[in-house]
């Protein structure tokens, strides 16, 4: 059932909540049934209703008021710091109290300014999507990209936040990833889709820093990382070419020719390049030889710098092609783009581009879990508001078990998602300040796909479940509800697909020899420990322990086996590791001295589904040979086989 657009009582002219949930102005506030739906007439009106057919036309005229006054309450979020419980908590825990003072001011600041100021901002991103003009009105090409207004005062939000800048300036040393990362998954649902431009920001500024910050570099660094809105740069990640995005290795066609200063330029088209207004842009191409002939394959590709355009606002002999067509993310410019001889320069060693960009691609798959996170955060905030709003059945929703236990069910997600995302940057922030073991490398390496994977799929199936709890309303543009979905369902797919990530799940195994997984187990181990003096969890340590003895029991088995098992357990293998790992930390979080009851339940709740689906789908024989016959059997059909 879809409720139409209704106009909107002044708060100041309304009464009390109506049975209903509705609303109506204070002076009909006397109750009336006509026709089985109750409304309120003015005493006035009352006294004067002798005679019939004035009283029909007054009823038809009161429903048709009272019908036009019916509204739903808009759900809203309040300061979004001050609402999450579990983010402060989790602040409150692990920072140390100097750190958490000074953080704590600034975040509730930012909350506020993120409620009253960015939040317009972020919703007029949506209704003025980036305009692209090829020509001007004389015929000449221009390839301008026209933003809105709201869009360039976002890049200095940025900028006045220190949202790339913290990371970098190091002042919290080891807590100021973390501390990024939460004001990046703040801003994130707020921000009309500028957490896609600051992802490759920090990414790029990340490989900058990882190459020693080289001198022909160090403006640039300077930029990405500045907190002055008037310098600060963001940048691209343009790596999708038309043979397409996962397979990078044998899909990029760009050329690069070397020219006499030592620079290079670039001839090539990129297929997908979001924000296509940025200021740089790092990617991939392959080193011409004097015949003109590349190597091909990983080993032929190198990474670039270059400015998008120059000082003039000349595009760097790139032409665009047009801007794509996108379900979501629409308040952000992903465009085709001709490269043309434009200029760069090399920035890796010739032909290891693909190693180099992928401190790029590690970040951004990391902005990615904050932007999963913090979706699946709103959505259920904006549920749980209008459950306390909303009446049916004669009740409020969250007077209603069976809503209730929908929306719980959501809250355990988002918990489990959280503690993982703050783990990954807490191991980030070790690594950065050179205080990770080599173990806890090891372990982000691994984690981060994991994540990348595990939460991009909840963040879709989250979005679309609270979408229900709105009701009709949910699926109603003009709510906003929409734009958080399909901005949702991206995440699932830019940054490596779910197959992709499960693949770079198993890279990370066999590039550390199997050691990772060592170093996981004895981690999660170490959790349940600290955890094991809490003797209401023990029905979920039981069952983690239960789900690694059968993770072991896997492993030893797969080793024996062919590639294709693990190919093809990949998926199931990699959900196994998120879900034990994000049952320990829910454990941990729940034994800490001042835990709440929630706490408790949420580890138990998240520990009862299945915790090692690669056991029981091998168990099941789903890795075989066999099992992958049976598979292209039932997509095309026997007669295919
Ligand atoms: C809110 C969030 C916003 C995010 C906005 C972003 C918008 C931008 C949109 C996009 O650009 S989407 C396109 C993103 N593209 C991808 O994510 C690429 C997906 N494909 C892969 O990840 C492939 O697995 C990959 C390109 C890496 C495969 O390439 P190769 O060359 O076949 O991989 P190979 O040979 O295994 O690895 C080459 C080297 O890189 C190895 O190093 P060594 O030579 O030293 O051994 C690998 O170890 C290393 N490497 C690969 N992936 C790595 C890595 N190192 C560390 N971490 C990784 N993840």
């Amino acid at each position: 059932m879809f409720a139409c657009r209704l106009p909107w009582w002044r708060p100041s002219a309304t009464c009390k909540s109506w049975q209903s949930g509705h609303f109506l102005p204070w002076d009909r506030c006397q109750m009336l049934s006509v026709k089985g739906i109750k409304v309120t007439v003015g005493q006035e009106q009352q006294a004067g209703m002798k005679d019939k057919p004035v009283l029909e036309d007054l009823e038809t005229h009161l429903v048709r008021r009272e019908m036009e006054a019916l509204f739903q309450e808009q759900p809203e979020t309040g300061n979004q710091y001050l609402e999450d419980t579990l983010l402060r908590s989790y602040l409150k825990t692990h920072l140390p109290p100097k750190v958490l003072e000074e953080v704590h001011q600034d975040l509730e600041r930012f909350g506020n300014r993120l409620l009253t100021k960015i939040q317009p901002l972020s919703w007029e991103c949506e209704q003025n999507p980036p305009v692209f003009q090829q020509y001007n009105a004389w015929g000449q090409r221009v390839d301008h990209i026209h933003t809105c207004s709201a869009w360039r005062r976002m890049k200095e939000i940025s900028a006045e936040e220190g949202l790339i800048a913290e990371a970098y300036e190091k002042r919290y040393s080891n807590w100021s990833r973390l501390y990024q990362a939460v004001k990046l998954y703040l801003f994130s649902s707020s921000s009309g889709g500028f957490s896609c431009p600051l992802a490759m920001t920090d990414g790029a500024a990340k490989v900058i820093e990882s190459l020693g910050t080289p001198g022909s570099l160090k403006n640039a660094f300077d930029r990405l990382t500045s907190r002055d809105p008037k310098k600060f740069w963001t940048s691209g990640q343009w790596m999708t070419e038309r043979r397409g995005g996962s397979d990078v290795a044998n899909g990029t066609e760009t050329v690069a020719r070397k020219q006499p200063d030592g620079t290079y330029r670039l001839y090539g088209f990129k297929w997908f390049t979001s924000a296509a207004d940025s200021d740089m842009a790092l990617t991939l191409a392959r080193i011409a030889d004097a015949e003109g002939q590349c190597t091909q394959g990983s080993r032929g590709l190198s990474l670039f710098f270059l400015r998008v355009r120059d000082e003039e606002g000349n595009l760097n002999s790139i032409q665009v092609q047009r801007l794509k067509d996108k379900l979501g993310t629409r308040q952000m410019a992903t465009a085709e783009l001709w490269l043309q001889g434009a200029r760069a320069e090399l920035i890796s060693a010739e032909g290891r581009g693909v190693a180099a960009i992928s401190n790029m691609l590690n970040i951004t798959r990391i902005h990615n879990v904050i932007g999963a996170v913090a979706s699946m955060r709103r959505m259920v905030s904006l549920s749980r508001d209008y459950a306390q709003k909303r009446v049916a059945f004669g009740k409020l929703l969250k007077d209603h078990p069976l809503h209730m236990q929908t929306i719980a069910r959501m809250e355990v997600q988002v918990r489990g998602a959280f503690l993982l995302l703050m783990e990954i940057v807490r191991l980030l922030g070790l690594a950065e300040t050179n205080l990770a073991s080599e173990q806890e490398q090891l372990l982000l390496r691994l984690l981060v796909p994991v994540a990348k994977l595990y939460t991009g799929k909840q963040a879709s199936a989250v979005a679309v479940e609270a979408m229900e709890s709105f009701g009709g309303q949910g699926y109603m543009e003009d709510t906003g509800l929409p734009v958080i979905l399909r901005d949702a369902l991206v995440l699932s797919i830019w940054e490596g697909t779910t197959n992709i990530l499960s693949l770079d799940v198993l890279r990370s195994l066999a590039k550390s020899q199997g050691q990772v997984m060592a170093v996981f187990l004895s981690t999660v181990q170490k959790k349940l420990e600290l955890a094991s003096g809490t003797e209401e969890l023990s029905p979920a340590m039981q069952r983690t322990r239960e789900a690694i003895g059968s993770l072991r029991q896997f492993m030893a088995a797969a080793g024996s086996e062919q590639a294709l098992t693990m190919e093809l357990a990949a998926r199931d293998f990699s959900y196994s590791l998120a879900r034990i790992y994000t049952g320990a930390l829910l454990m941990e979080h729940a034994a800490r001295p001042d835990a709440s009851p929630t706490d408790v339940c949420a580890a138990l709740r998240w520990c009862n589904q299945e915790l090692c689906p690669v056991a029981a789908e091998s168990g099941r024989g789903s890795y075989g040979g066999g099992a992958a016959l049976q598979d292209s059997a039932l997509v095309f059909g026997n007669s295919r086989l």
